[in-house]
C-alpha cells in the first residue's frame, strides 16, 4: 500500500470517520475485518448447538418458547455478520468453507457441552454477558457496516443476558438440588466465559494493529477485568461462589484480582482439542451437506426465472 495513501486512512479513523464499502482501505485493514466479522458470525451459528440441545427439554412451555426465540436471534445475528463481511469482498460460501474445513475459528466457549439445564442459565448470564461487554464498544468500530450492525445485535444481546439470569435467580432460590446445578454450572463456565476476551494482551497477536484501525476498541485483558468487576456482585446476589479462591477487590485498581484461566486448556481448545470441537464442527458439516439438495434447488429454479426473464 502507498504511504500517503496509508496515512490519510490512518487520519481519517483517528478523526473518528467511518469507512465504508466502496471507500479505499488497506489490504490488512480489509482482511483483519474479514477474519473478525466472519469467526464472530460462525459463533453466532456454532453458538446455536449448545443451546439447541435443550429446547426439546425445557422445564415449561413458556421457557422453551424463550429459548427458541433466543436461538432463532443467533442465526439472525449470524446472517446479518456474514453479509456485513460480504461487503468487503468475501462470499459467503468462502465462509462457510473456511469453517467447514476447521480454518476459520469460532468462539472457544461453544466447544464446551451444556449438561444440565441450569446451564441454559449460565450460558445466558456469562456467555451473553461477555459477549455484550465486548460488544457494547464495537458499536464504535470504525467499519460502517460492522458498527451498525453491532448496534442492532447488543439490544438482543441484553435481552439474552437477562433471561440467562433470570433461569440462574430461579435455579439458585430453588430447591437445595437446584441450587446445586446453578453452582455446578457456574464452576464449569466461569473460565471458559474468561477465555471468550483471547488471550492475555502479552499473547494477543492482533490488538495492537487493530486497536490502531479501531477495529477493537479495548485490550482483551481490559475487557476481562471489567467483565469480572460486574459479574462478581451478580454471582453474590445469586448467593453462588466464583470459584476461584484468589478473587479479592482490590481498592487500589477500585477492581477484583482474579486468576487466571489455564491457558494450555484455551489453546488446545483453538487447536481443535476441546471437549466438543469435533462434535460441532461435526454438525455444522452435516446441515451443509443435507442442505445440498435444496441449495441445488434454488439455483436450478432461479436460473430458469432468468431464463424466462431474458427470453
Ligand atoms: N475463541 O490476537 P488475538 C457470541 C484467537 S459472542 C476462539 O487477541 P483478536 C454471542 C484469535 O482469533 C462470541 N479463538 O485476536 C453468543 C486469533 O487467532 P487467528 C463471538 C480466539 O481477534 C452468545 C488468536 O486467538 N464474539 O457468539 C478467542 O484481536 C451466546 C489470537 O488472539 C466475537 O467474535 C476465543 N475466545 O481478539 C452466541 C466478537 N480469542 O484469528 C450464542 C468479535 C482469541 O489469528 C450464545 N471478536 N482467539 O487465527 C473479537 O472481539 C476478537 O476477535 C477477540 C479476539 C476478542 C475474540
Amino acid at each position: 500500500d502507498d504511504p500517503g495513501m496509508l496515512a490519510a486512512f490512518q487520519a481519517r479513523i483517528d478523526r473518528g470517520d467511518k469507512i465504508e464499502p466502496k471507500e479505499w482501505m488497506p489490504e490488512g485493514y480489509r482482511k483483519t475485518l474479514i477474519r473478525q466479522i466472519s469467526q464472530h458470525a460462525h459463533s453466532e451459528i456454532v453458538g446455536q448447538l449448545p443451546e439447541g440441545n435443550w429446547i426439546t427439554r425445557a422445564p415449561t412451555l413458556q421457557r422453551k418458547a424463550i429459548l427458541l426465540a433466543k436461538v432463532q436471534d443467533e442465526a439472525g445475528h449470524g446472517l446479518y455478520l456474514y453479509s456485513a463481511a460480504e461487503t468487503l469482498g468475501i462470499s459467503r460460501d468462502e465462509m462457510f468453507e473456511q469453517l467447514h474445513s476447521g480454518r476459520a475459528k469460532y468462539s472457544s466457549i461453544f466447544n464446551y457441552p451444556t449438561l444440565t439445564w441450569a446451564d441454559m442459565g449460565a450460558v445466558g448470564w456469562l456467555v451473553d454477558g461477555a459477549a455484550i461487554m465486548n460488544q457494547v464498544p464495537l458499536q464504535r468500530t470504525s467499519y460502517g457496516p460492522y458498527s451498525r450492525a453491532m448496534i442492532r445485535i447488543c439490544k438482543e444481546e441484553s435481552f439474552h443476558q437477562r433471561q440467562g439470569y433470570h433461569i440462574m435467580m430461579k435455579m439458585a432460590r430453588g430447591t437445595e438440588a437446584q441450587r446445586e446445578m446453578a453452582q455446578d454450572a457456574l464452576d464449569r463456565f466461569w473460565y471458559p466465559a474468561l477465555m471468550m476476551f483471547g488471550p492475555s494482551d502479552k499473547d494477543s497477536v492482533h490488538s495492537q494493529q487493530s486497536m490502531a484501525w479501531k477495529i477493537k476498541i479495548n485490550t482483551n485483558d481490559e475487557l476481562r477485568q471489567r467483565f469480572v468487576n460486574e459479574t462478581v456482585p451478580q454471582a453474590e446476589f445469586l448467593g453462588l461462589t466464583v470459584p476461584d479462591p484468589e478473587l479479592r477487590w482490590n481498592p487500589d485498581k477500585e477492581g477484583y484480582d482474579f486468576s487466571q484461566p489455564d491457558w494450555d486448556e484455551f489453546f488446545e481448545v483453538l487447536k481443535g482439542n476441546g471437549p466438543c470441537n469435533r462434535e460441532r464442527l461435526g454438525a455444522r458439516v452435516r446441515a451443509w451437506e443435507d442442505g445440498a439438495w435444496f441449495r441445488e434447488g434454488l439455483t436450478a429454479y432461479a436460473d430458469k426465472a432468468a431464463q424466462r426473464r431474458a427470453g
